[in-house]
């Protein structure tokens, strides 16, 4: 197997160090209340990178208690919205300043491609605060016509104190996503980061604190989900919840949402995204195209194009050429110049991939290439691709998370629109065709959350994203993430001379 060498080299010893393993709380690196830690792991060997405080529910208590003080005394939601735009503006200039330190602490906390981190990730997320910086002054309500003799207006307010839950697929995004438009639109935050990235958020929201963030706006409690997320989902003082996960975790977070205060929740949640080839497809640019919908970012992405559905037509030469794509495939230590892949996040994220490709062996699915570890340590899977994949089988229908890749054959433009939407999820999916017809009608009857018509895993700041069914509640990004965070306040005041 060409690439499993490059899993067996002496891991490359990361240019940072630790600095920062505490919870931040009110501006302060503190220990956890129960002086806990828990061991943060380096995906490429599964050794310890450092331990950092744990929080739980009296950490959560102390940080909702310090948003709470910071939203209603101030002054972040009574400053200026140019005030904030600045101090986010600067924020941005410091990750930028910051960019390659943040990438190497990333890829050692996530396994995640260096180059990907330095040139894709902060990027994204310096682009993201610009993008949210710029809206702060430009957050409004209307003037309304009543029927009255009444002058109404509404005002757009912030929600509160938002509490906010996020993956470990990509921490810095997720961080970006939620802390971006929060803070935008003036609320206060305790974000819980996922238990495998604690790291990367820790250093940021440092320099969050250089760049003039008060004390209490933004709190950081690294810690497990049902003790230090569950925590935060069941506060009688968070006045909404945004999270990002699995589906099954989602389900939870929104039950114990409504349980507790009835605080409105947002949910971008897990997805079987399909990615159709059409007849009339080049194929060398869509099996390039495939490839990297769902090979990316180790096929650890809510949104992986984990459904390639191929015309009959081009479905032998694809298959062939996708195999020998997968095969090339650069796989291994992901601080070296020019990988592709690196490990997975972790052993249960691990052994759950391997466990789906038995099961596609078992079910009967071809295996064309890969199925297996590669090398002894750490956790670094084979490009893997299966064909003769039927829609009843597990691999076909689950969220796999990870680098396999399963190609289904169809003949029908119906019978695919059919097949693509039978599935629980709905957050995107991918179409490559060069027939506008074919697109227009694809677009509109796929019931997902995005459409990528020859693209895939466009990011931008300014485009909404989010899922159909049970992918998801709601939209991140755009002007249509700021809607999680605002309350809209109708003001009617009785005019006193009806005629003017
Ligand atoms: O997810 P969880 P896991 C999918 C993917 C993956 C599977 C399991 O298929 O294989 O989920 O991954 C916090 N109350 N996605 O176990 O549990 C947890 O601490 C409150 C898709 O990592 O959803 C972490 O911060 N919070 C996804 C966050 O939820 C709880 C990205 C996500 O963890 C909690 C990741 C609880 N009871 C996994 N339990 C995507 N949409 O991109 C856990 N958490």
């Amino acid at each position: 197997y060409s690439t499993a060498t490059a899993a067996l080299e002496e891991p490359i010893k990361p240019p940072v160090s630790i600095q920062y393993d505490k919870l931040l709380i009110n501006g302060r690196f503190v220990d956890a209340a129960s002086g806990k830690t828990f061991p943060t792991l380096d995906p490429r060997t599964g050794e310890v990178i450092a331990h950092v405080a744990e929080g739980d529910a009296e950490d959560i208590n102390r940080a909702v208690a310090a948003a709470r003080k910071a939203f209603d005394e101030g002054p972040w939601p009574k400053m200026t919205a140019y005030e904030r735009q600045k101090i986010m503006l600067r924020f941005a200039d410091l990750v930028e300043k910051h960019n390659d330190e943040i990438a190497a602490l990333e890829t050692w906390d996530s396994g995640k491609p260096y180059e990907q981190c330095a040139n894709i990730e902060i990027p994204m997320f310096v682009r993201l605060f610009r993008y949210y910086a710029g809206w702060t002054d430009k957050i409004h309500g209307l003037t309304i016509p009543g029927d009255g003799p009444h002058h109404v207006q509404t005002l757009h307010e912030p929600i509160g104190v938002v509490g906010q839950i996020i993956p470990w697929n990509f921490p810095l995004v997720m961080y970006a996503w939620k802390v971006g438009p929060a803070l935008a639109c003036g609320n206060t935050v305790i974000l819980k980061t996922a238990e495998q990235t604690p790291l990367s958020a820790l250093l940021v929201s440092k320099l969050f604190h250089e760049a003039g963030l008060p004390d209490g706006v933004l709190n950081i409690v690294p810690g497990f989900g049902p003790t230090a997320g569950g925590a935060l989902c069941r506060h009688m003082d968070v006045d909404k919840i945004a999270f990002t996960g699995s589906t099954e975790t989602g389900k939870i977070v929104l039950e114990l949402s409504a349980k507790s205060n009835l605080k409105p929740v947002t949910l971008e949640l897990g997805g079987k995204s399909p990615f159709i080839v059409c007849e009339d497809a080049d194929v060398d640019k869509a099996v390039e195209l495939a490839h990297f919908a769902l090979f990316f970012n180790q096929g650890q992405c809510c949104c992986a194009g984990s459904r390639t559905f191929v015309h009959e037509k081009v479905y032998d030469e694809f298959l062939e050429k996708a195999k020998a794509r997968a095969l090339k495939r650069i796989v291994g230590d992901p601080f070296k110049s020019g990988i592709e892949q690196g490990p997975q996040i972790d052993t249960e994220q691990f052994e759950k991939i391997l466990k789906y490709i038995r099961s596609g062996q078992e079910s009967g699915a071809t295996l064309e290439t890969g199925g297996n570890r590669i090398g002894t340590k750490g956790y670094y899977v084979q490009p893997t691709v299966f064909s003769n994949v039927k829609d009843d089988m597990l691999i076909a229908k689950d969220e796999i998370f990870g680098p396999v890749q399963t190609v289904l054959k169809f003949n029908e433009l119906d019978d695919v629109i059919r097949r693509a939407n039978n599935s629980q999820y709905g957050l995107a999916a991918g179409v490559f065709t060069q027939n506008l017809d074919t697109a227009n009608t694809l677009s509109r009857a796929l019931r997902v959350g995005t459409v990528w018509i020859n693209c895939f895993d466009t990011f931008d700041a300014t485009i909404p994203f989010g899922g159909y069914k049970m992918s998801g509640i709601g939209r991140e990004k755009g002007e249509y993430g700021l809607k999680n965070y605002l309350q809209v306040k109708a003001v009617v005041t009785a005019l006193k001379n009806p005629a003017w």
